[in-house]
């Protein structure tokens, strides 16, 4: 049991935590994690910093509550088909079960999505023996719908290695786009019924600028880096993501859960720490960004801590743009 929390202060301090994810489950909050490690290593753009092994799920009746650190749902060395480095999570609801999905490097070295399974929306959760087939890249975001059909959004450039599924098969020198072509966007699959594996292979989202344009590689304010999170607001599907290499929250609206999206705007500037990652959920009748940033450990990169902070809508759907050291 820990403190209660507060508005752009870190939620837990007793563990680094990062990547949320939040949703609403049973009534109370729940926020699925990555949970970096408290160790010396030098930064670097392949990522080999964040090392994690295992998620913690926090939990919280409303704001008022201490936030609660549900220990240990799920270790890598439970999981078969792992090497090293479990990314950021999510989580969903179906079928009454609980389903925890999260990146890891593959034997091979391969980022690749796996799916865990639990009665309790704070785990334990036992891992499938095997990836999702045809999945790759990194930070899975799920989207149950109204209509109960689910999908996952996931993708992540650089350590990430979107750049080397370009042809559908992993090309392990394949760079980026040139900088006057599309971006590569983040990747949407329909999950089956039992919600463990792809209905058919993923399929690339495009992002487009206020005249049907495609946003390009080179426009990295705007261009999708990393960190999908998909969310409904008003009946439109809001895909929002990190801009990586200019460390922005920013935002894309459509009419349809896999696109096209139309660029909006800059959620939230820029964190201390090179990484910036969210999620927003709607909880007793406000709206919530959960993100993270590297204030607790004085800005190093891998040790990173979540906090929350309420958001606004306009009367047309925009969101207002968060400083996030500004109350
Ligand atoms: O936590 C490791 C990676 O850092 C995540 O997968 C990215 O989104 C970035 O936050």
């Amino acid at each position: 049991m820990t403190k209660k929390p507060q508005p752009n202060q870190p939620l837990v301090t007793h563990i680094y935590t990062a990547d949320p994810s939040a949703h609403v489950f049973e009534g109370k909050l729940y926020i699925y994690p990555s949970h970096d490690l408290d160790i010396e290593m030098e930064s670097n753009d392949n990522g080999d910093q964040y090392a994690m092994e295992d998620y913690h799920i926090l939990s919280l009746d409303d704001f008022h509550s201490p936030v609660v650190d549900h220990g240990e749902a799920l270790h890598m060395k439970d999981v078969p088909w792992v090497k090293q480095q479990m990314w950021a999570p999510d989580a969903a609801y179906k079928n009454n079960k609980y389903y925890l999905y999260f990146p890891a490097r593959d034997k091979d070295d391969i980022f690749r999505i796996g799916v865990a399974t639990s009665d309790n929306p704070a785990g334990p959760f036992t891992p499938e023996e095997n990836y999702i087939p045809g999945s790759f890249s990194i930070d899975p975001a799920v989207l149950v719908d109204e209509d109960d059909k689910a999908y996952m959004y996931f993708g992540g450039l650089w350590g990430g290695q979107l750049e080397k599924w370009q042809t559908g098969t992993f090309k392990a020198d394949a760079e980026g786009p040139a900088e006057n072509s599309p971006a590569l966007g983040p990747y949407v699959a329909e999950l089956s019924d039992d919600m463990l594996t792809f209905i058919e292979g993923p399929k690339e989202i495009s992002i487009v600028d206020e005249d049907g344009n495609p946003i390009v590689a080179g426009d990295e304010d705007r261009r999708f880096f990393e960190g999908a999170w998909m969310h409904k607001y008003n009946g439109k599907y809001y895909l929002s993501y990190s801009t990586g290499s200019t460390h922005k929250i920013v935002y894309a609206v459509g009419d349809s859960p896999t696109g096209p999206f139309t660029y909006k705007g800059v959620i939230l500037r820029p964190v201390i720490g090179w990484t910036t990652h969210h999620s927003i959920v709607e909880f007793q009748g406000k709206w919530y960004l959960f993100y993270h940033d590297c204030s607790l450990s004085d800005g190093i990169n891998h040790k990173r801590s979540v906090k929350y902070t309420e958001i606004q809508y306009n009367a047309d759907g925009t969101i207002q743009t968060i400083d996030p050291y500004q109350d």
